[in-house]
């Protein structure tokens, strides 16, 4: 039996396909596309458009819709046998949001096989572009809602997170407030997740709590709107937004165009899509509390399970529905891959080369600091943008390199403390996490040992998972997460990395050198 996954990232749109046979488990397929190769008729830079606003991020919601009917082509020719799957499921940025208007559920219901998809959604979209998780563009949308809610600590209480400019929520305010013909005439305001779901089954898709717990508008504990964050937010707010659903839900099965156009069997079950981040939590094999992983992906987090939500009274952090039941921490960090990128392209070099000064250089990096705030930064709340230098000169390149990796590190381990776990073993994911000179970094950083998962895509497979759990659920099977998970999401043994003693004793001395710095230059963004 297959079942497959797909992760909608910021970047790029994978599809992972597994098969279960009995005991033997294994990844058969791993298939991605770039939006920025693929589809440069977009015009969007690393998926995102360009905007003269630092703090606006948009992209082009059909540029997914393209990628999607794109990539179920690819699979259908790939050579694995469509009768063998019995189940997807999907994985998408978290927070981003897609406004359909009057009219598009009956477009939905009769896709048309010969013509693209991208040239039907078109005419529905209320708004031709989805504001997604790296905008920064609503403090006063977030400064409204938690007033109207009863303060910070009430909204992080009610939803598992206080307001942030990407939920959902703010951008939703954000558009009724800017746009409000555009508002009144939206029939459904989807997450990216459920808006790629609804494309796949053919109707208005429902989301799940995990994704539903990034948009400050959920009840984070009764997995249910919150009616006065609703209000809070924009008029009849309720009547837009798709249902909730337990992540594990059977929502449907691939609708009649995905046949006609590409071959697929009928009779393909459809599970509810979730976040990416709730996703990989799955994807890595954290289905119980104890261990973290750090992805370190477009945008860098760490995360955790967690059986009983603890809600960050410091207003850094996340609390998210996690799609095994239960919660799972989170802090997000924006500049991550790209701001890595940048130091590496700033000095020449490729990634080889990245490590060699990493490598050339020692830990603490002789004093030499760096706040890596290329773009308006999440986590500490940091709007007006710049990188921060100490110490140094941004044209020496070794100590450019080491310090754009601590600064993260130490960023990761001081805004993780208030998920209370003690962390001696980490999983590390991600497009970087390949890079051993940066996790002997985080090792040190952390004082834990950092496993590699051999896993290429965690979001992918983890949606892969949860298409294998659905189907089981379904088909009346108990299905017991620690066996779905097994065969699939063990570390790389080959991979552990040590904590050395002598560099955990630096970075425990540079922490409030950092803290410090971090607190003397958080400029107009502070809060
Ligand atoms: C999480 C967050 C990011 C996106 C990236 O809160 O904003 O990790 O999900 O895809």
């Amino acid at each position: 039996m297959l079942f497959i996954g797909f992760d909608a990232s910021t970047q790029s749109l994978t599809a992972t396909v597994i098969e279960v046979a009995g005991g033997a488990r294994r990844v058969v397929l791993e298939r991605s596309l770039v939006f920025d190769e693929v589809l440069p008729a977009f015009g969007t830079r690393h998926g995102v458009l360009p905007s003269d606003d630092p703090l606006v991020a948009v992209s082009p919601p059909l540029m997914w819709v393209e990628a999607l009917d794109r990539i179920l082509a690819l699979l259908a020719e790939s050579g694995i046998d469509l009768r063998d799957v019995r189940a997807v499921s999907g994985s998408a940025q978290q927070h981003g949001s897609v406004y359909l208007a009057r009219g598009a559920g009956d477009v939905l219901g009769r896709l048309d096989h010969e013509r693209p998809l991208a040239e039907q959604l078109a005419p529905v979209l209320s708004r031709r572009v989805s504001p997604i998780w790296m905008d920064s563009s609503t403090a006063g949308d977030c400064a409204a809602i938690t007033e109207a809610v009863g303060g910070p600590a009430r909204l992080a209480a009610l939803t598992g997170s206080r307001a942030f400019e990407r939920f959902t929520g703010p951008q939703i305010r954000k558009f009724w407030r800017t746009d409000p013909d555009g508002y009144a005439s939206t029939e459904r305001i989807h997450l990216v997740s459920s808006f790629l779901a609804s494309l796949l089954v053919g109707a208005h898709a429902p989301l799940d709590p995990g994704d539903g717990s990034g948009m400050n508008l959920m009840d984070l504990a009764a997995g249910k709107w919150a009616l006065e964050a609703l209000a809070a937010t924009a008029p009849d707010l309720g009547e837009r937004l798709p249902r909730i659903v337990p992540s594990h839900t059977v929502i449907g099965t691939l609708a009649p165009y995905w046949q006609r156009r590409h071959g697929w069997p009928a009779g393909v079950r459809v599970a509810a899509w979730s976040g990416d981040n709730p996703c990989s939590l799955v994807g890595v094999g954290l289905v119980r509390e104890g261990r973290v992983a750090v992805s370190l992906g477009t945008s860098d987090t760490i995360f955790g399970y967690m059986a009983e939500p603890r809600v960050d009274a410091s207003g850094t952090g996340h609390v998210f529905g996690s799609p095994t039941g239960g919660f799972m921490g989170l802090t997000c960090f924006k500049n991550g891959s790209l701001a890595r990128e940048r130091v590496r392209d700033a000095h020449g070099l490729d990634w080889a080369g990245f490590s060699a000064a990493l490598e050339r250089t020692t830990p603490g990096n002789a004093g030499r600091l760096m706040l890596p705030w290329f773009e308006p930064e999440i986590t500490p709340p940091v709007l007006d943008a710049g990188v921060r230098r100490q110490g140094y000169d941004e044209r020496d390149g070794d100590a450019d390199v080491r310090a754009v990796v601590e600064g993260q590190m130490l960023a990761l381990a001081r805004h993780s403390a208030w998920m209370g776990v003690e962390i001696d073993t980490i999983y590390a994911t991600g497009g970087a996490s390949a890079n051993i000179a940066l996790l002997q970094v985080m090792a040190d950083v952390f004082d834990a040992e950092v496993w590699r998962l051999e896993v290429g895509n965690s979001a992918a497979l983890g949606a892969a998972l949860r298409a294998f759990h659905a189907d089981e659920a379904a088909g009346g099977r108990r299905a017991d997460w620690d066996d779905v998970v097994s065969g699939f999401t063990g570390p790389d043994a080959s991979s552990s990395v040590r904590p050395n003693p002598e560099a955990v004793r630096v970075y425990r001395d540079l922490r409030p050198v950092h803290a410090a710095f971090e607190r003397g230059e958080r400029g107009s963004g502070l809060r």
